[in-house]
């Protein structure tokens, strides 16, 4: 039920936050989790409170699942002061170090460098910490998605390498941008790097399978390589009207939806109609309130400009996430 509820909440939070986009309540860019929950959801759930989470742009998912609070992500998607980042990184960084939630980052693929060297730190000091680090088929083909790859490998770093899927980057089809075919997983293998793939529309087996990589890494067997089959329902950003992909495609995986598909499974023993529509309605109201929290929050002062930005002028010590 905890697993449908935090499903349920990133749905809606993401439905909420196209809606605010088209009422011009958050700007910028926006790129939506939408059919991609099961993944973020069974991956924090297996995790340890103290292992870091590196992402992707598409951050809101990984976030809340991780413990963010929805209040405070939505204000960051607004630009407000009380957002994560005090409303100066907006929807594509979200940040929480105490959650070990080590930032959502725009450039594709810049994530898996830093999240090689968090693992390797987490080496360094013998802390039987994992570092995850989400990244899209889009990644694949960056020279770092390699370097990463292979530094974690002849280090023995405890790094989960993690593909989300989705079989698009941006418009473009992942046939057409990576030469390895389709079990991309198979790409770990030129760097030894034991691999696998998950069902990433179904939170109970990427669940189990996380519980079962992580601990291999956490047990010091080296990095792992997880791909995770998965759809995007949205286009790739608000900007995008999805002109590229055919609507049968589309509803091939609509049909797999993880949201409904787990209700059905819980209806089927697990639970009851009236006890999860009180779970629904529950998130309702959380949503509700997070968007009232970002409508009544401050902008950040202007006086803040250069706070937290690496420019020189902010005194030591002064900076927030320190
Ligand atoms: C280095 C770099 N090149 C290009 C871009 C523009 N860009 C933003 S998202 C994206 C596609 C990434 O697709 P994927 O990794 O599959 O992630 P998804 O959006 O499917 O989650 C591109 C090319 C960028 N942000 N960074
Ligand atoms: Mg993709």
């Amino acid at each position: 039920m905890a697993l449908y509820r935090q499903m349920a909440l990133i749905r809606l939070f993401e439905e909420k936050s196209a809606e605010m986009y088209t009422r011009g309540k958050i700007r910028g860019f926006l790129h939506l989790y939408i059919g991609e929950e099961a993944i973020a959801v069974g991956t924090m759930a297996a995790l340890d409170p103290t292992d870091y989470i590196v992402t992707h742009y598409r951050d809101h998912g990984h976030a809340i699942a991780r413990g963010l609070d929805p209040k405070a992500v939505m204000a960051e998607l607004y630009g407000r002061a009380t957002g994560t980042s005090c409303g100066k990184a907006g929807s594509m960084h979200l940040f929480d170090p105490a959650k070990g939630f080590m930032g959502g980052y725009a450039i594709v693929g810049g994530q898996l460098p830093l999240a090689v060297g968090l693992a390797l730190a987490s080496h360094y000091l013998k802390e039987p910490r994992v570092t995850v680090v989400f990244f899209g088929d889009g990644a694949l083909n960056q020279g770092e998605f390699h370097e990463a790859l292979n530094l974690a490998a002849v280090w023995k770093l405890p790094v989960l390498f993690y593909l989300e899927n989705n079989l698009y980057g941006m418009g473009t089809h992942v046939d057409k941008t990576y030469a390895g075919g389709r079990d991309v997983f198979r790409a770990a293998a030129h760097y030894r790097i034991p691999a696998r793939q998950v069902d990433g529309m179904d939170v109970l087996a990427v669940y189990s399978a996380v519980k079962e990589v992580a601990a291999k890494v956490r047990g010091g067997e080296g990095p792992f390589f997880l791909e995770a089959l998965t759809y995007r329902f949205r286009g790739h950003s608000m900007a995008d009207p999805i002109h590229y992909r055919d609507a049968e495609e589309l509803q091939v995986w609509e049909k797999r939806d993880p949201v409904p598909v787990f209700r059905a499974y819980l209806l089927d023993g697990v639970a009851t109609e009236a006890e999860l529509r009180r779970v629904e309605q529950d998130v309702e109201q959380e949503v509700e309130a997070a968007v009232a929290f970002a409508d009544s929050s401050p902008l950040p002062d202007p006086s803040e400009l250069y706070r937290d930005v690496e420019d020189g002028r902010e005194a030591p010590g002064e900076r927030r996430h320190a």
